[in-house]
């Protein structure tokens, strides 16, 4: 823990220089953020206590159930960012379509986000997670589809927060990765990890679900018996819970996957979200060292056709992803 527990918006205040985003209506927009986030945050640990668990009898875009808390956060973060004046826009992986704040004719950014990430979960107080992603619009005061559309690189701040033993902020702005605690006594996120890297060497961490090994692609498939029989074994940990297994990462290093798969013959596809969840994450690791690439491209490349399109994601330690890119592309060790 930093001695400093400096609070974050004075971290953010005191290292003005550092964010080169962060006059005051970037400050406040990420103020807005952390508020969703520590709402979310009481909801998810109270959730086994009130009637909140369980099924909105609803789908979301994707044709998953719609877990009450996933709408509980969407609602969390609509309602306060609808009242940013420098939000333009929001697109969620619980909406088909963004909303448009029309009305905020001096708006400088637009907001991207998975509400509750890995919210099959919540039942079995696995922890979960929000991620986000900022953009500054292409044009002040206008926000239209093509705000949205935008490479990874592109993103102005990422972050995501964990709601586990402790509910954790991590994000950056470009200027290195930086981990909060939330002090629940003070209801204040404090400075916990300043300046995160993924550690070189990095723990020797696979993380894939190998359910869905006979749907992989044969180059993937042979990768990952090589990792399994390198001399050095690697470990298999695998939470189901993104947003955990990538910060586990962060911690620890190692690589998260999540291939292209055949589940659906005529749709090969990766499972998760361009936008909201690979592009977030991406800027993270790299910032922390690390690297995301979706087999082939670095993930922070990928010039989007829709908002919730998905990728194929392998991240976390440069080393480990770049062999992985080369095996599966022929360069077989
Ligand atoms: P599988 C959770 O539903 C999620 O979107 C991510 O949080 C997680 O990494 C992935 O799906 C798990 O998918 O197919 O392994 O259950």
């Amino acid at each position: 823990m930093n001695d400093n527990n400096i609070q974050l918006q004075h971290f953010i205040l005191n290292e003005q220089k550092r964010f080169p985003y962060a006059k005051g209506d970037f400050t406040l927009l990420l103020s807005d953020i952390i508020l969703a986030g520590k709402i979310i945050s009481r909801e998810v640990n109270k959730a086994g206590l009130v009637e909140i668990l369980g099924l909105t009898g609803m789908e979301n875009v994707q044709g998953e159930q719609v877990q009450k808390l996933d709408d509980f956060a969407n609602s969390s973060f609509l309602n306060i960012l609808s009242k940013n004046e420098s939000v333009g826009g929001v697109a969620s992986e619980e909406m088909a379509e963004p909303d448009y704040f029309t009305n905020h004719t001096k708006a400088r950014y637009c907001v991207l986000f998975d509400p509750l990430d890995g919210s099959s979960n919540i039942d079995v107080n696995v922890s979960i997670g929000t991620i986000f992603s900022i953009y500054k619009l292409l044009k002040e005061g206008e926000c239209t589809e093509n705000d949205f559309l935008r490479k990874g690189s592109e993103q102005v701040a990422a972050g995501y927060i964990l709601y586990g033993s402790s509910t954790m902020l991590v994000f950056t702005t470009g200027e290195g990765v930086h981990g909060f605690t939330l002090d629940a006594s003070l209801g204040e996120f404090l400075l916990s990890h300043e300046d995160m890297k993924i550690p070189e060497p990095s723990k020797r961490y696979y993380s894939v679900n190998e359910g869905n090994f006979k749907y992989w692609e044969k180059n993937v498939q042979e990768y990952v018996e090589y990792l399994k029989n390198s001399e050095k074994p690697y470990s298999l940990r695998y939470i189901g819970s993104l947003v955990s297994d990538f910060h586990r990462n962060l911690i620890y290093g190692g690589i998260f996957m999540y291939p292209l798969d055949h589940k659906n013959p005529e749709k090969p596809k990766g499972k998760l979200r361009l936008m909201y969840e690979a592009n977030p994450l991406a800027l993270i690791a790299k910032h922390a060292g690390g690297k995301a690439s979706n087999g082939i491209d670095d993930i922070l490349e990928i010039k989007p056709i829709e908002i919730h399109q998905r990728e194929p994601l392998y991240i976390g330690t440069k080393s480990f992803v770049n062999e992985a890119i080369a095996f599966i592309n022929g360069g077989k060790k």
